[in-house]
């Protein structure tokens, strides 16, 4: 299908050493034809595709050199948007990019919206929309770990698993609709039982994938961790350790930390953003009564909780209180100063939050650290972990499977309650259709819309 001609500058605003301009459509060629010169000031009657092309952007109007450029040509269906495309790269001032986008206008072509051009290369078969989301997950990763897992779902991976699913629920719809149609020739309970077992092992592949879908979040978003505890336990220290750089302020004089302090940290390849908070102890001090109530807020919205306790001292009435509130959500006890002759009492800490995890660290020495990242991680992810089999969906697609999940979980308990096979066929439809909006199979054009509009510009 032919479209009309985009352009965009697909490299960040602001001074640089190159921009990119980039042009699609049906028109692409022409307008190189004519605002590029190659270096001996000759048009370029038929560009070839895959070539480098050096020379110069004109002025329209007076044939001035605007610029001295490379111009890339990638011509159908060998470019990203599966269009002629032109990519010039230029210096990458304000001024020469200005200029060269309005010859562009001038010529025929028309600004580009956000994501455009991966849309086109969605509308024209070359990306699935699960893909074409992984672009910009790809553009937005913060990790190496979150960067493999988009690049993994780039290839295809949660496109492949989605239509598997898919091709698997259609597939028992024939078998139902079999029966529907010729209610005589199929042996009803052979159907249902056959029916019965497949829509349960697609239940349970649909949840492996929605719990794999929240690790990727995890590693495309970041999680938050709070580290809590005391005055003067070591939280500070403990922050400064995981970013490897003396951030927070340390002293021996409790309440040094009044505010909550906020820091991104890589853990275990986790994007962790952690929140170093003010002891929590009762104050009289007005500053730090309004810390203690922000760290109690960050407490609860935190993914995990860090107890810092001091090894060096007996546990406190105000130790057991936090380890009781910490224990309602994930959270690991980190027992301080280890480089200390300890006092603590272990047993009774256990006791306090039967279900956490308890380490050893000092954050003067760093001792006990890598032990507790390698913890933190594993937190976070869970066990061991492929990268590259990990979802990394959004909430549309999380959305998306769970309401497929919903439909096959309706589905089984019709066929349990003895209903009519129709009953059953309409929530398997329910089902695939849920699961086409992944892939953009049934997705609506309002949907794939708001997708891209969420791009950036230029890509
Ligand atoms: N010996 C020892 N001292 C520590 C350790 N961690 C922290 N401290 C000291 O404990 C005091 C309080 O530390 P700080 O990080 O400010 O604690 P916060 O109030 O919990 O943030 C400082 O004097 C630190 O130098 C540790 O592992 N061993
Ligand atoms: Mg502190």
């Amino acid at each position: 299908m032919e479209r009309d001609t985009i352009v965009a500058v697909s490299t960040p605003p602001g001074e640089g050493a190159l921009a990119i301009i980039r042009i699609s459509g049906q028109g692409a060629v022409e307008i190189a034809r004519s605002l590029f010169r190659t270096g001996s000031a000759g048009i370029v009657e038929t560009f070839e595709s895959h070539r480098v092309y050096y020379g110069f952007i004109l002025d329209l109007k007076d044939g001035k050199k605007i610029d001295e450029v490379l111009l890339t040509v990638l011509l159908a269906p060998r470019s990203y948007t599966r269009e002629d495309t032109i990519e010039i790269s230029a210096h990458g001032g304000m001024q020469p990019v200005r200029e060269i986008l309005r010859q562009t206008l001038s010529a025929g072509a028309r600004l580009a919206e956000p994501g455009e051009f991966t849309k086109r290369a969605f509308l024209n078969g070359r990306l699935d929309l699960a893909q074409a989301e992984a672009v910009m997950s790809v553009i937005r990763s913060r990790t190496e770990a979150g960067l493999k897992s988009a690049v993994s779902q780039l290839r295809g991976f949660l496109s492949r698993n989605i239509e598997e699913l898919r091709r698997e629920i259609i597939g028992l719809l024939a078998l139902m609709e079999a029966e529907i149609d010729f209610p005589e020739d199929v042996e009803l309970s052979a159907v249902y039982d056959e029916s019965l077992k497949k829509i349960q092992g697609l239940i349970r592949k649909l949840d492996d994938l929605i719990a794999s879908a929240d690790k990727g979040r995890i590693l495309q978003e970041g999680a938050s961790l709070a580290i809590v505890g005391k005055p003067n336990v070591g939280k500070s220290s403990l922050l400064n350790r995981l970013l490897r750089e003396a951030r927070a302020i340390v002293t021996e004089i409790p309440g040094t930390t009044r505010d909550v302090l906020e820091a991104m940290v890589n853990i275990g390849g986790v994007p962790v953003r952690a929140f170093d908070t003010a002891g929590i102890r009762a104050t009289t001090d007005r500053v730090e009564r309004i810390g203690v109530e922000r760290a109690r807020e960050v407490i609860l919205q935190a993914d995990i909780l860090l107890l810092v306790l001091d090894g060096s001292q007996p546990l406190t009435e105000e130790d057991s209180v936090l380890a009781a509130e910490c224990a309602q959500k994930r959270s690991i006890l980190v027992i301080n100063k280890r480089d200390l002759p300890q006092a603590i009492n272990k047993e009774a800490l256990t006791e306090m939050a039967p279900g956490s995890s308890l380490l050893h660290i000092s954050s003067l020495t760093g001792e006990g650290m890598p032990a507790l990242e390698a913890e933190i991680a594993s937190m976070l992810l869970g066990g061991e972990i492929v990268l590259e089999h990990i979802t990394v969906a959004n909430i549309r697609q999380v959305e998306a499977l769970v309401r497929a999940t919903e439909a096959l979980r309706t589905g089984r308990e019709a066929i349990l309650c003895g209903q009519p096979a129709e009953i059953t066929a309409v929530d398997l439809h329910d089902a695939a259709d849920a699961l086409g909006e992944i892939t953009g199979e049934t997705t609506t054009d309002d949907v794939v819309d708001r997708i891209f509009s969420d791009f950036c510009v230029g890509k």
